[in-house]
């Protein structure tokens, strides 16, 4: 067992914009870490196979509408479902890798114009990621990529205010990624800090909790 006591796997959140490619690299690094030795799981926000996720998800396909604060408080619902999992999978040494996280329900609620204050509330206590990685892009390159896949916020002018909420969001701990590069090269540019960040939690280091 790799694992030795003591050790833990580490959490690493992928954030931007719709289209910046965090889904594709979230699958190249867990199939890196994996290769190196070091256990890793996907998970990805909203997860839309929970009774919770199947109301977001038929939210954001338009075929239900809720008020902006209801649909909010599902997104952390959605997350708060699975803390104990993410918890006990992180103690047994898996590294996980999540394909959005808080920030994104901040920066997606508060470009909509709630409370940034009010949109943090209700993820306090969540576990704290170990390493952000923003994949940076503008929302009008992101927006050319493939066409948008014609969900509630795929849209170029909400874009451009989630892009302004997650700089405000955003702190020196982020690493930013410059995503408009090739998938190899946004790899290239994430794998170094996410094996870094895996080793050192590996070596014993305690979670803690949002939003410290
Ligand atoms: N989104 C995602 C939110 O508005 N709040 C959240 O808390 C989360 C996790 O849902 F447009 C938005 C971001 C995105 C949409 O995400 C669905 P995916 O990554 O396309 O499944």
């Amino acid at each position: 067992d790799k694992c030795r006591n003591g050790s833990r796997g580490a959490l690493v959140v992928l954030e931007g914009l719709d289209r910046c490619g965090k889904t594709s690299q979230s699958t190249r690094l867990i199939k890196k870490l994996d290769e190196l030795g070091y256990p890793a799981e996907l998970f990805r926000f909203p997860d839309r196979n929970t009774v919770i996720g199947m109301m977001i998800s038929s939210y954001l396909n338009s075929n239900s509408q809720l008020d902006d604060h209801t649909v909010h408080l599902l997104f952390s619902a959605n997350r708060w479902e699975k803390r104990s999992l993410m918890e006990s999978k992180l103690q047994s040494g898996i590294t996980l890798i999540v394909d959005r996280y808080a920030y994104s329900g901040v920066a997606f609620s508060a470009a909509k114009g709630l409370d940034i204050e009010w949109c943090k509330a209700p993820d306090m206590g969540l576990l704290a990621p170990d390493l952000v990685l923003y994949l940076d892009i503008s929302p009008e390159k992101a927006s050319e990529r493939g066409g948008y896949g014609g969900e509630r916020y795929e849209q170029l002018e909400f874009q451009k205010k989630v892009a302004q909420a997650y700089q405000v969001l955003r702190d020196a701990s982020w690493k930013i990624i410059d995503a408009s590069l090739s998938v190899e090269d946004v790899e290239e540019q994430m794998s170094g800090s996410v094996l870094d960040c895996a080793k050192t939690c590996r070596n014993g280091i305690s979670l803690s909790q949002l939003w410290l």
